[in-house]
């Protein structure tokens, strides 16, 4: 069994530094493309064979020290019956901006509308044998918040923020939705045999600090505060928002996820001794050559040794044109450079 991840999420000694990658299933990789040009998107979130099949793949070709469910922030959506598609991102037919709205918003139970997460999980947990860990995940409200209210992604997320200040009351109420519906889906997960979850605030970092504490930090809380209770580590990745640190950790999540804006020593320093970190290595060093990758992940390495608990990851998802060549020398660089002498494991 490689424990490497979970014994990193716990803070306990490793004999290297295990690595994974945010969305490491997914469309740089060749096979990832082949099955995709003849299933769409939804269905293949949908199907448990084909779900499973993509969250192999990576791990057939890297050794990589965590799996991570294929699926979507957007999936467990189902829950509400918002019409949604895919195109490569989430597009809501009808965006969510009104009182009304928010209020005809009802949830059903998890196991009932994404019964196939589960069947998922379970295909997984018997396909891995106990020999990799299985990632689990879900959107941080105010993220999913964000691509309902605006009906897709766009920088800036600008309709979330004038609801937040023209209607305040009215994201607060859609917030508690989902923050109900989420921790209702993780426990669906984490019952079917999940052994880590990441909470992705991939757009906190749109909020000033006020702004983060009033709006999204308490759901994100009262999703750590669901999983705690059932003993499985949980990862909060706070994109794009160093100004938002000192804030995020006070979830007390077990490993704190960060974008690469900031360096792991000063993530570090803000996040004190009791707090796994996770990242983070620019996604776009992976479009240099071998010796700048390896150099590139040194430094990262560099910045945390000696301190407990780091798990290696790219600052934000793997993007779509990486070469493969530069994940392998990724994956050898931690390989060699993560190497933890004295441990005892
Ligand atoms: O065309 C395709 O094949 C679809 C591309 C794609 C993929 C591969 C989408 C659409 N989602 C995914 C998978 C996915 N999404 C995973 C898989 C597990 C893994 O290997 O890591 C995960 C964890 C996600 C989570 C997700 N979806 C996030 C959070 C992570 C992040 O990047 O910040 C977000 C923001 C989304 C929304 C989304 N879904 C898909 C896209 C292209 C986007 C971004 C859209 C946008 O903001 O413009």
């Amino acid at each position: 069994m490689n424990d490497r991840f979970l014994r990193a999420c716990r803070r306990q000694p490793v004999d290297r530094t295990p690595l994974w990658i945010m969305r490491q299933a997914g469309r740089y990789l060749p096979e990832y493309r082949e099955l995709r040009s003849k299933v769409d998107f939804l269905t293949a979130c949908r199907t448990p064979e084909i779900a499973a099949e993509i969250t192999l793949q990576p791990l057939r070709r890297f050794a990589l020290d965590a799996a991570i469910l294929f699926s979507d922030i957007m999936i467990p959506l189902d829950a509400f019956d918002i019409p949604m598609t895919f195109d490569p991102g989430p597009k809501i037919d009808e965006p969510i901006r009104s009182r009304e709205q928010v209020d005809r918003l009802r949830a059903r139970p998890a196991g009932e509308a994404v019964p196939f997460v589960a069947d998922t999980i379970r295909l997984l947990r018997r396909e891995l044998d106990g020999k990799t860990p299985l990632i689990g995940f879900c959107g941080a409200p105010f993220t999913i918040a964000a691509y309902l209210v605006q009906g897709e992604g766009k920088e800036g997320f600008s309709a979330i923020k004038r609801l937040m200040y023209r209607e305040p009351a009215t994201l607060e109420a859609l917030i508690e939705k989902l923050c109900e519906s989420m921790a209702d889906y993780l426990r669906l997960q984490i019952d079917a045999g999940i052994q880590a979850v990441q909470i992705f605030d991939s757009w906190c970092g749109i909020l000033d600090e006020a702004d983060y504490r009033a709006f999204a930090l308490p759901g994100v809380q009262r999703l750590v505060n669901a999983v705690k209770d059932r003993g499985v580590p949980v990862i909060y990745f706070v994109n794009g928002a160093p100004h938002l640190l000192p804030a995020a950790v006070s979830v007390e999540p077990d490993v704190l996820g960060v974008c690469w804006r900031q360096t792991l020593d000063i993530v570090a320093a803000i996040a004190g001794p009791d707090i796994a970190l996770q990242g983070n290595l620019d996604p776009h060093v992976l479009f240099a050559d071998g010796p700048v990758v390896r150099a590139c992940v040194a430094d990262v390495l560099r910045r945390v040794e000696g301190r407990p608990g780091h798990i290696m990851n790219l600052g934000h998802g793997i993007l779509p044109d990486t070469p493969i060549a530069s994940v392998e020398a990724l994956v050898e660089a931690v390989h060699i450079y993560g190497r933890v002498p004295a441990a005892v494991s």
